[in-house]
């Protein structure tokens, strides 16, 4: 059957502003083209109506894919009740090496993401010797083609909406792509805050849950990210490839 990922990104300058993405899949009703003019147009409208300023340039792209889609169950979200960022983090790392992540090698993912505002894409890490494992750092991995059934995005909305938090939409959103990056091969943990500095949440994804921590990162940081722990013997190329092109479909 015809599906599409419908992706949007918005900048102002060379200034990211928003982005958003879906895959939009034929479900036998209607005409699968119409929903995806649909969904582009509400993405023009969402980035022109983005709260973080006015976009100068907004690009929508519509893709057929070629490629099978792979269709995965989206992590459950757990709430990790923590007291301050400090805590958070002392948490994170027990998280992180229940997951594979080696002591001492925990502390990579937040300094990689401390230490650099201006990559947009995930780095990726290996869980063993902390080495970074994308070939061009100052770019990352952009893990994308990945999208949820409007089921999917109702039911996970409802779901997170019981974790009290104060946006349904973004931690949704934050969830359809640690999910992706958890099925990809190698995956081992994730660890990811915004670069809001006015939002303090962040997570730590593994295979089993998208742990949420109200509270992780530096006060105030306007640095954020994703790392990516992978497994030492993990095929790069392949890790990469899944990330970046393969198609995910997340069910809720
Ligand atoms: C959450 O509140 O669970 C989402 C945290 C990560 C948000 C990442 C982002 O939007 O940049």
């Amino acid at each position: 059957a015809d599906a599409f990922n419908v992706r949007m990104r918005a900048s102002a300058g060379d200034e990211h502003v928003s982005g958003a993405e879906t895959i939009v899949v034929h479900d036998g009703s209607g005409d699968t083209e119409d929903v995806v003019a649909s969904v582009a147009e509400s993405m023009v409208e969402r980035a022109l109506k983005h709260p973080r300023g006015d976009p100068d340039d907004v690009t929508v792209t519509v893709e057929r894919l070629s490629r099978q889609l792979r269709r995965v169950e989206a992590l459950p979200v757990v709430t990790v009740d923590v007291a301050d960022a400090d805590e958070g983090r002392r948490v994170a790392q027990e998280l992180l090496a229940r997951a594979g992540v080696e002591d001492d090698i925990q502390t990579c993912g937040f300094d990689v993401i401390e230490g650099d505002t201006a990559r947009r894409g995930a780095a990726l890490i290996d869980a063993t010797d902390g080495s970074r494992l994308d070939p061009k750092p100052a770019r990352g991995v952009r893990a994308t083609h990945i999208g949820t059934s409007d089921a999917c995005r109702d039911a996970l909305e409802a779901l997170i909406t019981e974790h009290g938090v104060t946006s349904a939409e973004t931690v949704r959103e934050a969830v359809v792509l640690a999910t992706a990056i958890a099925h990809a091969p190698g995956t081992r943990a994730e660890l990811c805050w915004s670069d809001d500095p006015d939002y303090d949440a962040g997570y730590v994804a593994t295979p089993d849950a998208y742990y949420r921590f109200p509270a992780l990162k530096p006060e105030s940081a306007t640095e954020g990210g994703r790392a990516i722990f992978v497994a030492p013997d993990a095929p790069v190329d392949e890790v990469i490839d899944c990330l970046e092109t393969q198609p995910v479909l997340v069910n809720g």
